[in-house]
Parts: structure tokens; C-alpha cells; sequence
């Protein structure tokens, strides 16, 4: 299984929340199926010398083909299915991701949730396991539409979040010292989990990023960070976050006693550069207070142009709109790269095929 070099994906609503419940009876015993491992989102595509290779027949109808994610079916393309004969040049593309941590609650002594966090990590594995099935009926396929939209996208950008997160130290949980035991639970208590560092007083966090793609279009980027405390005192609000874009705060989050921070803010996107970025996060707590947070994470998002870079472009559009929006992705001028055929409108009685640039809104004879 090869990763496709040239990708790109834009999902409304074909792709499924994979926060989905696991059904577990959808294999068969002793039946023969092709078990995919994916450590990293993107487009995949499995040829037939994929399944030889793996020591599968390939007599099957392609048709029948089904693909399984977590115990659900969910659709994918096979090119050239259609005379129902898995031919040398025909093969399958899906769209896969890695396995993220997924909704995870964290819950008092007495198990009731107390918050819940959508983990960027798993802590047993990043591998998706994705399992290939034939023969029966026919297989779940993305389907193509047709559609002509004089209704443009909204903006000329879309959010991208780019995610820091170093899972390096491992806290029991929320621990106030002599007889708290709440740690002994056995789910995950409230403040559990694995942590990027402990921050003390004036110590930061700090990331650099570049943002080649980042538009000048959208005026609005968000940082989010995530902290637990380490300890409280009787001072009101004794721990502080500044965070800070390129030397400038753009706010300071507090927190009283225990209470996480799981906040997102926003801030001008014009602080933001398509080179160099310094992200920080500094601790400060209330003065007199030997202070400390547990750090979690930052994230940022950003507008992102319709652009690619590196002949690449990958986006998550907005979810909920399902009207047809017309867009552009400007930048693709790699003619030694020409990543697919289209069928060009039909010139003289002859049809023709032609590799097009995605620029063109038809193919040139
Ligand atoms: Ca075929
Ligand atoms: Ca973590
Ligand atoms: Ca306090």
C-alpha cells in the first residue's frame, strides 16, 4: 500500500465523525481479509500487485470489494470496477486517518464525569487498523456528483489548526498533598494523563512554525492551550498563562485553586507571518505563590489559503453547509506532476483525454 505522493482531500460531510461506537460483529471467523495499518492521515491507494503480494487472489468481482473501519463499513473508489474484473491497472483509493485518542472523560472520586477532552494522541497506539473485504454484495463507494455552482465558497481561505503537544510526563491526576488519595481510582481522575512539562514560575513553552499557506484574507486566528495546576493556594486566581505570538501578548488566561485551562482565544491573524513564528505560553503565578501547571498542549489556527505548496494541498472544510460552493486552489504549476486525467468535453465527435492542469475549467485539445 503506497501512500498517493499527490493528495487532496475535501470533506464536507463524506467522511464520517470517526468518533463512532465500535461494532464488533462485523467480521467473520476464518474468513481471509486484507489488514491495513495507517500511522498518518491521508489518501491511499492499493494496486493489484498489493493484493498478490499479501498472497490474496484477485479473482474476486472488484464490485463486491468492501472496506472496514472499526467495525463499519465506509466507502472508497475503485478505479475500474465497472466489467466486474480486477484488471492490472485497476486499484482501490480511500481516504484513511491514524487513530487519534478520541473523546475521553476524565471523572471525579465518585466516577461521575468531570470534563471531557478530545485527545490528539492515543496512548496505546497512532496505527488504524482498516480491513478489506470481497465477495457477497456490493461494496460502499464515494460517489461522484456532478455539480456546477455559481455560488462561491465564503472566503478565500479555510481554518487550519496546527497542534503542539509533547506527551512526556504522566500525572496521577489532582493530588492536594497527605490523605488525598483520588489517585487510587481506577478510571481516569480529574488532571490525569500524560503532560508536555510542569511549568514553575516564568518558565514558557515555546514552539516556532512557519506558515506558508497563511492568508491574508482572514483576519481571525485562535490559540488554544490546555494546563492543569499543580498545586493552589488561598489566593484568588493565583495562576496566570501569557500567551504570547511573536513577542506580543495576546491575552492572559487565569485559573483559581485546580481549575483547568481548556481555552480557546482569538487573536489578529496579522500578528501571524508566512515565515518564521514564535509561539509561547508563560506560567506566571500570583505573587508570594511558589506556583506550578502541569502543560498539556497549544494549538493554533489559522486562515489558510486555497493554495498548494509542494504540489500538495490538504483541507477540512467547514461541516454542516451542504450546498454546492465553488472554489479555487491556485498554485499548481508542476507540469512534470500532472496528477490526474480528465474526460475533456467532446471536440469534433472524438472524445478525448487529455492530463489537465486543475486550473483549467476544461481540457485544451
Ligand atoms: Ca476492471
Ligand atoms: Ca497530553
Ligand atoms: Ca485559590
Amino acid at each position: 500500500m503506497k501512500r498517493a505522493a499527490l493528495f487532496l482531500f475535501l470533506f464536507l460531510a463524506l467522511v464520517p465523525s470517526f468518533v463512532l461506537a465500535q461494532n464488533f460483529n462485523w467480521i467473520t471467523p476464518n474468513r481471509t481479509y486484507l489488514k491495513l495499518y495507517v500511522a498518518e492521515d491521508g489518501m491511499y491507494r492499493l494496486k493489484k500487485s498489493d493484493f498478490t503480494s499479501a498472497g490474496v487472489t484477485t479473482s474476486f468481482d472488484p464490485r463486491t470489494a468492501k472496506l472496514y473501519y472499526m467495525g463499519a463499513q465506509i466507502p472508497m473508489h475503485f478505479q475500474g470496477e465497472q466489467d466486474g474484473v480486477f484488471n492490472d491497472n485497476d486499484y482501490i483509493n480511500f481516504f484513511a486517518k491514524r487513530n487519534y485518542g478520541g473523546l475521553t472523560y476524565s471523572r471525579e472520586q465518585n466516577n461521575s464525569v468531570a470534563y471531557t477532552t478530545d485527545e490528539y494522541y492515543n496512548q496505546y497506539s497512532d496505527t488504524s487498523v482498516y480491513w478489506l473485504d470481497w465477495g457477497g454484495s456490493n461494496g460502499l463507494r464515494i460517489q461522484t456528483f456532478n455539480n456546477n455552482s455559481t455560488i462561491p465558497f465564503p472566503q478565500q481561505f479555510v481554518k487550519e489548526l496546527v497542534h503542539f503537544e509533547t506527551d512526556a510526563i504522566y500525572s496521577l491526576g489532582e493530588n492536594f498533598g497527605g490523605g488525598d488519595y483520588r489517585y487510587l481510582t481506577t478510571e481516569k481522575l480529574r488532571g490525569e494523563g500524560w503532560y508536555w512539562t510542569i511549568l514553575s514560575s516564568n518558565q514558557s513553552v515555546t514552539k516556532t512554525i512557519s506558515l506558508p499557506l497563511l492568508s491574508q484574507a482572514g483576519n481571525v486566528a485562535t490559540f488554544r492551550v490546555f494546563a492543569y495546576p499543580q498545586n493552589k493556594s488561598t489566593i484568588v486566581n493565583e495562576h496566570s498563562l501569557h500567551l504570547i505570538v511573536n513577542g506580543t501578548v495576546i491575552d492572559t488566561l487565569y485559573s483559581n485553586d485546580s481549575d483547568r485551562i481548556d481555552t480557546t482565544v482569538n487573536f489578529p491573524a496579522s500578528l501571524l507571518t508566512t515565515s518564521q513564528n514564535t509561539l509561547e505560553v508563560k506560567y506566571i503565578p500570583a505573587s508570594g505563590f511558589a506556583g506550578s501547571m502541569y502543560f498539556d498542549l497549544f494549538e493554533i489556527g489559522y486562515p489558510k489559503a486555497f493554495r498548494f505548496s509542494e504540489n500538495s494541498y490538504r483541507s477540512i472544510l467547514p461541516q454542516g453547509d451542504t450546498a454546492s460552493k465553488s472554489f479555487k486552489i491556485s498554485g499548481f504549476n508542476n507540469l512534470g506532476s500532472l496528477f490526474y486525467l480528465r474526460r475533456c468535453k467532446q471536440h469534433k465527435n472524438s472524445t478525448i483525454y487529455h492530463k489537465c492542469r486543475h486550473s483549467e475549467s476544461y481540457c485544451k485539445r
